[in-house]
């Protein structure tokens, strides 16, 4: 009979996990120990729970499936959090693995070693999902539940808390087990009046627009082509940047901040079709935006239809299948000769003058960080100065290919999540662009780097600052600078000290150069680079 920690290494693998990033301790020896024996999984120790979790979420964000992250009970938990806090805000499916105190005394305050009172109403905040096992044999049960919950619903993280004494314990599997897979997604009857419906607002709308979210990638081509057969203008929001080539012919690009791309559009269409959308604020100028037309909202949370715009068509479903059925229909009938509504191409060079004007120096290496950069590269941003302005400069040609920590802002993201994106899939270039500020939440990940030789290729912009809040600082509060100097260390030394290849180029417009060159390297390597500080692209100034 297996332990509690066997059946849930069996199950995991059942589930086609073969990684998991995580910390050991006292209370899940257990569960290392199950691994020893499972050749098929890699384990990949972190140099902290943090780190564990937003490299889980990194391998789900470059693979499309669950990344696992595993850690003690109480500071592996709470460490965790952040990280797993991203990963809900951005909808990335990461199973966290917490092990627990013994099941007898898990719920009773104790002050016990690790214990974290009320762990499960922490856990809430920043998951859908969780169990606590009562017995070794439910362990399986509610490994499937995490992946049926992933592959049905909108894909945030799920935990399970694993007492000690249960996976150490032999586990009495249930009777009946659950097949793998089983309760996955049924095939769903199509709504076809609403498709119908959405169909004819569109066909008949003078200036429809496609927005299209974080959730439409599973639908980037089925967008592209309704798109293409009606001549629909498409924003895309940080999360969507991608889903259709950001330098096709009807691409208002990335809509963040909605004022910098597509915000005439935003405002004067007569019909959005919103796909895998949830208006967050940064798409809509924190809701002040005012969206003019008719709305149809097709997304997989129902929560999300109707909750900040409402919505004259609303359909809770996986995007693909749907807007798939919508370009079916309108592809019988009579589009011809249509073109759109508005000069695409020449609103984008409008406003890549304007956040030129505004940010020459990041737009400039962006631009040639997109000459160097091939189509599949992952670029992993931080929350600092160049790496916000790529939202608008950068032309992402696939989707989920730039990411940010859209919805949470956590710096200190970067880094570990690009290092789980490489070792899920060492075969594309990966590339970190982080500031000085936010490379040091979380820049002890480049011993794990080393470790498991992952060549990510990391850009520090030092500015000495956290320069964007600085300068926020400065327009809010002028004269009255304080809290935003950094003393920064020789990030060449400090990269170094870890075995890490780095360099420091002199002027921030040589990076693109740096980085092709690092990119022909095996294993990690950092580039040092000055920047200026500049206004963010949040504080809105009044366009030229
Ligand atoms: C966990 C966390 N703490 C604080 C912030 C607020 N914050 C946003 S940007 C920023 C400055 C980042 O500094 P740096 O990484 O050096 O980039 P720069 O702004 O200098 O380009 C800060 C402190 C945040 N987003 N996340
Ligand atoms: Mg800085």
């Amino acid at each position: 009979m297996p332990s509690g920690a066997q059946l849930l290494v069996r199950t995991l693998k059942a589930h086609g996990v073969d990684t998991i990033f995580g910390v050991p301790g006292i209370h899940n020896l257990a569960i290392y120990d199950a691994l020893s024996d499972e050749p098929a999984i890699r384990l990949v120790t972190t140099r902290d729970e943090r780190g564990a979790g937003h490299m889980a979420d990194g391998y789900a964000r470059a693979t499309g499936r669950p990344g696992v992250c595993l850690t003690v009970p109480g500071p592996g938990v709470t460490n965790a959090l952040t990280a797993i806090g991203e990963a809900y805000a951005d909808s990335s499916p990461v199973l966290l693995l917490a092990s627990q105190l013994d099941s007898r005394t898990a719920g009773v305050d104790r002050e016990d070693f690790h214990q974290l009172r009320n762990s499960e109403h922490v856990l809430a905040s920043v998951t859908q999902w969780g169990a606590r096992p009562s017995d070794g044999g439910n362990i399986g049960s509610a490994v499937d539940e995490a992946f049926r919950r992933f592959e049905v619903g909108r894909p945030r993280p799920c935990y399970i808390d694993l007492p000690m004494d249960l996976l150490s314990a032999n586990a009495d599997e249930p009777a009946v087990e659950q097949p793998v897979g089983a309760g996955r997604r049924e095939a769903q009857a199509l709504p076809v009046g609403e498709i119908d419906r959405a169909a004819r607002m569109l066909m008949m709308a003078r200036r429809p627009l496609i927005l299209a979210g974080g959730g439409a990638w599973k639908a980037a081509g089925a967008i592209q082509r309704l798109a293409e057969r009606l001549s629909i203008p498409v924003v895309m929001t940080s999360s969507g940047k991608g889903v259709i080539p950001e330098d096709h012919r009807l691409s208002l690009g990335d809509g963040w901040m909605a004022h910098q791309l597509g915000r005439e559009a935003l405002e004067q269409a007569d019909v959005v079709l919103a796909v895998g959308v949830r208006f967050g604020p940064l798409t809509t100028s924190w809701w002040t935006r005012r969206i003019g037309g008719e709305i149809i909202h097709v997304d997989i949370d129902p929560a999300e239809i109707g909750k900040h715009f409402s919505t004259v068509v609303g359909i809770a479903a996986d995007a693909a299948p749907i807007v798939d059925a919508l370009a079916a229909t309108l592809a019988g009938l009579d589009a011809n000769g249509r073109s759109a509504w508005l000069d695409v191409i020449a609103v984008r060079e409008r406003r890549r003058d304007a956040i030129r004007k505004r940010a020459p120096d990041a737009v400039a290496t962006l631009e040639g960080l997109r000459r160097v950069l091939t189509d599949e590269t992952l670029v992993f941003n931080d929350i600092n100065g160049i790496a916000c302005w790529g939202a608008g400069a950068f032309v992402c040609r696939r989707p989920r290919t730039f990411h940010y920590p859209i919805g949470f802002g956590c710096l200190g993201f970067a880094l570990p999540a690009a290092i789980g994106a490489k070792l899920a899939r060492p075969d594309v270039p990966v590339l970190v662009l982080s500031g000085d500020g936010g490379f040091l939440f979380s820049g002890h990940e480049l011993a794990t780097a080393v470790a498991e030789r992952a060549s990510v290729v990391a850009v520090v912009f030092n500015d000495h600052a956290y320069g964007t809040i600085k300068a926020d600082q400065a327009h809010r509060y002028p004269g009255r600078s304080t809290g935003g100097d950094l003393h920064s260390p020789d990030f060449v030394g400090y990269a170094a000290a870890f075995g890490v290849r780095a360099c420091r180029v002199d002027s921030v417009r040589d990076v693109p150069e740096a980085v092709a060159a690092a990119m022909q390297q095996e294993g990690p390597s950092l580039i040092e680079a000055p920047c200026p500080q500049a206004l963010p692209p949040w504080i809105e100034v009044e366009e030229g």
